[in-house]
Parts: C-alpha cells; structure tokens; sequence
C-alpha cells in the first residue's frame, strides 16, 4: 500500500481511539455538540479525511473510502446515543420551576345580554313570579288577535312582522307566552315570560331584528294598579339601587286599559339631568297596564272576578343602561374585545 494510503489508514484509526476518549468527557449538550463539529462538521476530521482521498492511488481509494465511513458512522451512532444518555434532544431544558405563576386559561364568560335577562328573573322569581316559556314560531292567533290587537293594527304589517307559510310567524313580543300559560292555568297567575322577539327593523344603534324581552302578568281577584306600581318600582330599585324612583305616563295598548308607559329615574345623575338621560332626569324603560278584559275573554277568565296587570321591557334597553352601551348592534357582531369585558 503506498505512502498516502497507510497514513491516511493510520490518521482514521488514531482519530477514533481520540474521539473514544473525548466523548467520555463529555457531560453537557453544549460540549457533545462541541464534539460533533470537531469530527462531523464542513471543516471537522471526516471531512478532512474525505478530502485526501484523491490523493491516493485510484486501487487504494476504496479501502481508505470504507474506513472513513466506518469512522463516520460509529462516531454519529455514538453521539446519538450520547445525546439520549444526557436526556436532552437540544438545549438544556430549564428546571421545573413550581414558583412561576400558573399559565392562564382563558375561559369564557355567559353573554352579558344573558348575564341581565338572568338578573331580570332571578328579580322577578324573587318576588313570587314563575318564568313560563313559549315558541318563538308562533300562530297569528296566539301573537295578535288573542291580545286584542285589531286586523288592522300597524303591528300586523307586513313590514313589521316575519310572516311565514300558513298563519305562522315570528314571534314580535312575548306577550303570547301569557295567553298560552292562561289557557292552561285558572287565576291566580303570577309570571314572567323571558324571550328572543323578532321585527323587521332595519339594524341600527337602537334596533335590531332579533331582541329580547321581558314580559310579566299578574292576574288575580283585587288586583290594582298600585299593586303594578309596586312591583315595577321593587324591580327598579334592585336593579339600579334604592335611590331610583318611578314615574309612570298615559299610553295605549290595544291588550291594556288604561295603559302607560313606565321610566326610571336616572341612575347616573340621580334625576338632576345628563348625557344618559338626555337631561331629562328620567329613562324610559318600557310599557305596562292593567290587562284589557277583552283579552280575559280569550281566555274565559271572568273579568268580574279577577283583575290583572302587566308590564315589558326590553332586555337590550335594559342592559345598554345598565353598562352605558351606546349601540345594540355590539351585542350580536361576537366582537371579543366587547364580550370580554363582561
Ligand atoms: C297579556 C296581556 C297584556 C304586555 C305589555 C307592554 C306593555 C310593552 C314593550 C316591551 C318592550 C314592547 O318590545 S317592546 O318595546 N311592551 O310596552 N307590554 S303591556 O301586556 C300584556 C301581555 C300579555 C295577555
């Protein structure tokens, strides 16, 4: 064998028994992979040896080729099994450290539309009323003319009501939940009727097609107007605290008489006048009134036995004052930055 060839020969072999005795050195990742750039690297001692190859006479190449790639396998197979011994398939892993703060979850919250139709019932069931639930598709029936409302009431057009096959539609309030529960249950009632409520309004900063509402009866002998007053105002005051007085206004719906409409006093400026109340000291919440004895008649309730009142509210209205929201459409566009702060 020539010259070229037994030192080449000699080089691999005394390069593994210095590799054999680095490694045993070795006891951190960073100095195994020292190790591999000394051997295994575009500069490292393989390569060098690959690089002499040419050099040697053509019949001697692949005996020396054969011993370099034993060398390169043993030394890759040997920091492999190094790198599983150091328990480490990169840098170091940093010690557990139990004293961090805990990764934080983010979990989700109830919808604060939901978070105020909860408060509104669990006011309401506070006081006695039972909540009572209905379609959402409802008759013509059940959702007008049960409720005294005329053939030819504005409420029936068609811009204003989803009508669908047959003399079904969506629901507009859910004052039918009331006839229904009447149907089934004789006097007393005292109830409460929580719902989506849908309308052909165009979307704004006050209106939206899909709403909810709250509507709430109370039928039984000797029931007066006072005994609506007092219940609307014990409503007022657990929601918007003690100070909050009532006022109610003459108004007319066809399923009450006398009808009114019912505000608080402002929250915010106590009633002295502000932005919120558009210096009116006063909100306007909603509608109420003793129930039309036309509509007992629906129900065979004898009008000259019992008496009844009747309130709604909307829930959007009732939260976008409650959390000073200046536009309804926040409620439905799932806007986390808006969801999240409730
Ligand atoms: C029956 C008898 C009477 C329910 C009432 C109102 C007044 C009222 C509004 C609430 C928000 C409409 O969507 S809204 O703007 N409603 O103002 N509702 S009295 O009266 C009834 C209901 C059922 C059997």
């Amino acid at each position: 064998m020539g010259q070229e060839a037994d030192s080449l020969l000699n080089d691999v072999k005394t390069a593994r028994a210095s590799f054999e005795q680095e490694i045993a050195q070795v006891d951190t990742p960073e100095q195994l992979d020292q190790l591999r750039i000394k051997y295994l690297g575009r500069k490292g001692a393989v390569a060098g040896f690959f690089s002499r190859l040419p050099k040697l006479d053509p019949a001697e190449r692949p005996a020396a080729g054969n011993a370099i790639n034993q060398l390169k396998q043993f030394v890759t197979k040997a920091i492999e099994e190094k790198k599983r011994s150091l328990g480490s398939t990169g840098p170091r892993k940093p010690v557990f450290d139990a004293s961090l703060p805990g990764t934080p979850f983010r979990i989700g919250s109830r919808h604060p539309l939901l978070q105020v139709l909860d408060e509104i019932v669990d006011i309401f069931a506070s006081m006695g009323f039972s909540v009572e639930t209905g379609p959402e598709i409802e008759r013509d029936y059940y959702n007008f003319e049960a409720l005294n409302i005329p053939p030819d009431h504005p409420s029936r057009d068609l811009q204003d009501t989803f009508y669908l096959e047959g003399d079904k539609l969506l629901r507009t309030h859910t004052s039918p939940v009331q006839i229904r529960t009447m149907e089934k249950q004789r006097p007393p009632v005292r109830m409460i009727a929580p719902g989506r409520c849908f309308r052909k309004d165009t979307p704004d900063a006050t209106h939206s097609p899909t709403f909810h509402q709250v509507e709430g009866l109370c039928v039984d002998k000797n029931v007066t107007f006072a005994d609506l007053k007092g219940v609307i105002l014990a409503f007022a005051q657990k929601l918007f605290g003690k100070d909050v007085r009532i006022r109610f206004r003459p108004s007319f719906f066809p399923f009450t008489e006398p009808s009114a409409e019912y505000d608080f006093s402002c929250p915010m400026c106590g009633g002295k006048g502000c932005r919120v109340c558009k210096y009116t000291g006063w909100l306007e919440i909603s509608g109420a009134g003793m129930v039309d004895p036309a509509v007992f008649g629906f129900v065979d309730y004898d009008p000259e036995v019992y008496t009844g009142y009747a309130f709604g509210m909307g829930v959007e209205r009732i939260a976008m004052l409650k959390h000073m929201i200046g536009d309804i459409r926040l409620f439905y566009e799932n806007d986390i930055r808006f969801l999240s702060q409730f």
